[in-house]
């Protein structure tokens, strides 16, 4: 590999017009589209697994082909549910390539959830078959039904599931699909507190990646550095999509370490990560230039990145990072340019095929310089809500916009720039975190009166979820036990890194907790 010259970009993948012929395609199957892609030579590596082996097309091919089969036995049929909890892993990226192909619908899971976030996916969705790690079993055997089949995977391709494909075919014909059948049902948390399954069809995704690596230049000769979780559309579409549509490879980390990323990023072309990732970067004093040479670019997203990490990042290494700006149920909206000036605090321009506004409270579009709710649509945009009509109806404008929640404006030259959010959400090292459901959980425990949770500045996350808690009188509570309290009940990343007692509330005439008071209290 030493031999390439990474930081040449990739000629345009796609001719114009490729996009209506993927409308045109009879079988929209993204794996069918994939497989296209492949390089010609099915043996070139595909994944780097850092200090030990190689994962091929070939393999992948194969490998998906044989779990397409295991689940089709076990008794899954086209639209079924496929529930996966489990490590990131080369058989992990084939169980989600042999849904595809089968079909079927991919739903992955964060690792960290505990049992009574569980319980609501798979209450919600109702798998056909559930992939969890081999320690997780008996948890996930008490909430799943009957009906349910449970295999197991671990984070070095081991476990009932691969046990279960030992005996069948390394060939799968991917099932015929329409755009609009669905891929993956991706879960975001909701305002209310309940979490909602976001519906993303083959069509969707295969739109958005094609446009992806047009418009970053992601050709065979890139080798991305991958260090993000694959639950996520960051890691498992917008990373994995761009690599496998143009044959190229990656380092696939089981997560993000700065040391290794200092080994890798001189054998890389491409980064993608969240700000922490960068902001990690900047906090180690060897990383600098020399670390990234081959790098032709480094892109971020998730979560805002600070104009200083931008600045602190150019003068250390002497590049620009790429900003772009997507959601679960859109993939990426806007992103700044490979080619041409990428501006600090901005997420860029809309990518091409995506329309995106900013309107006021009247729903029209407001003049570029004023702030207003971000809308956007296109074959990127999801179908809707799992099994909730009514609130997918609620988040569409009747000319076909989703309402992104997220508040911006237009600069005058066409640059999108993002000033913050219509709800509370949190987003704490790329991951989102609404207040509603940690609020529900305190206020439950013996003793609270009430709670109000907030996101704080952090400097390594970006923000830190921080609980403020009102404690009924004559009971005795305190941090620790309300910390305590919570651990079996939530991820890791969604509790409290802070909690304050407090006597009262602000609340505003109307009654309603002055989250903004708060927030201007403890953010310091
Ligand atoms: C882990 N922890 C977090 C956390 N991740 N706490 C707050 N926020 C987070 N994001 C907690 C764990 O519970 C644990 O707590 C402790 O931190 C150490 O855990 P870890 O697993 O060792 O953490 P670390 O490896 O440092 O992970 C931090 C991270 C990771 C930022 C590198 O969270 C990450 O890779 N984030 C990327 C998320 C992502 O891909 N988002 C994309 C969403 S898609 P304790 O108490 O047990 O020690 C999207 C659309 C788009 O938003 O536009 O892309
Ligand atoms: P998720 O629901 O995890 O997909 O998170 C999507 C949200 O992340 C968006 O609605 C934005 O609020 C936020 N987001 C994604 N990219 C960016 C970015 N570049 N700058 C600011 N916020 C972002």
């Amino acid at each position: 590999m030493s031999g390439l010259d990474f930081r040449q970009p990739g000629p345009g993948l796609l001719e114009s017009g490729n996009l209506f012929l993927l409308s045109k395609m009879r079988d929209a199957n993204l794996y069918r589209l994939l497989k296209r892609r492949f390089p010609a030579d099915l043996d070139q590596p595909c994944l780097l697994l850092p200090g030990s082996d190689v994962v091929t097309y070939r393999t992948l091919d194969a490998r998906s082909a044989l779990i397409a089969h295991a689940l089709v036995s076990a008794g899954c049929v086209p639209g079924d549910r496929v529930a996966a909890q489990v490590e990131k892993s080369a058989t992990a990226i084939c169980l989600y390539l042999a849904c595809l192909r089968a079909g079927l619908v991919y739903l992955p899971l964060n690792p960290a959830y505990q049992q009574r976030e569980l319980s609501y996916f798979l209450g919600d969705a109702n798998p056909r078959v559930v992939i969890c790690s081999p320690e997780g079993m008996d948890s996930m055997s008490a909430i799943a039904t009957p009906a349910m089949r449970i295999f197991t995977l671990d984070g070095h391709d081991q476990g009932s599931l691969v046990n279960e494909i030992r005996s069948c075919f390394e060939d799968f014909e991917p099932v015929a699909m329409q755009e609009r059948d669905l891929a993956a049902i991706l879960y975001t948390s909701g305002t209310t507190g309940r979490s909602k399954g976001a519906m993303l069809s083959h069509g969707n995704l295969a739109a958005n990646a094609l446009t992806l690596v047009e418009n970053w230049g992601v050709s065979a000769a890139d080798v991305l550095y991958h260090a993000l979780p694959i639950f996520h559309v960051h890691g498992l579409f917008v990373a994995l999509h761009c690599v496998l549509l143009s044959g190229s490879r990656m380092w696939f980390c089981p997560k993000f370490d700065v040391a290794q990323a200092l080994e890798l990023l001189p054998r890389s072309s491409v980064m993608m990560g969240v700000p922490t990732f960068y902001t990690r970067l900047l906090a180690n004093p060897d990383f600098g230039r020399k670390h990234c040479d081959t790098v032709r670019v480094f892109i971020s997203g998730s979560a805002p990145l600070l104009p200083e990490t931008f600045a602190l990042f150019e003068s250390r290494t002497g590049q620009r990072i790429l900003e772009r700006y997507g959601m679960t149920e859109t993939g990426m909206n806007t992103s700044n340019p490979l080619f041409g000036e990428r501006i600090a605090g901005s997420v860029g321009l809309p990518l091409p095929g995506v329309a995106a506004r900013v309107v006021g409270k009247d729903g029209q579009s407001v003049p570029a310089g004023e702030i207003g709710g971000i809308e956007v649509k296109g074959p990127n945009v999801f179908n809707g809500y799992w099994g909730m009509p009514e609130k997918t109806a609620e988040e569409f404008t009747a000319d076909g916009f989703f309402r992104t929640g997220d508040i911006g404006k237009f600069c005058p030259n066409g640059y999108l720039q993002i000033v913050g959010r219509a709800n509370d959400l949190i987003i704490t090292g790329g991951l989102n975190v609404y207040p509603k459901e940690i609020e529900e959980l305190i206020d439950a425990l013996p003793g609270v009166a009430e709670s109000a949770v907030i996101g704080v500045p952090h400097p390594d996350l970006g923000e830190a979820v921080t609980a403020v808690v009102v404690a009924k009188p004559g009971a005795r509570l305190n941090s620790n036990g309300i910390i305590a309290s919570l651990k079996s009940q939530l991820a890791g990343f969604k509790m409290p890194r802070y909690v304050y007692m407090v006597a009262d509330l602000p609340r505003n005439t109307m009654g309603k907790v002055q989250k903004n008071i708060l927030r201007q209290q403890y953010g310091k």
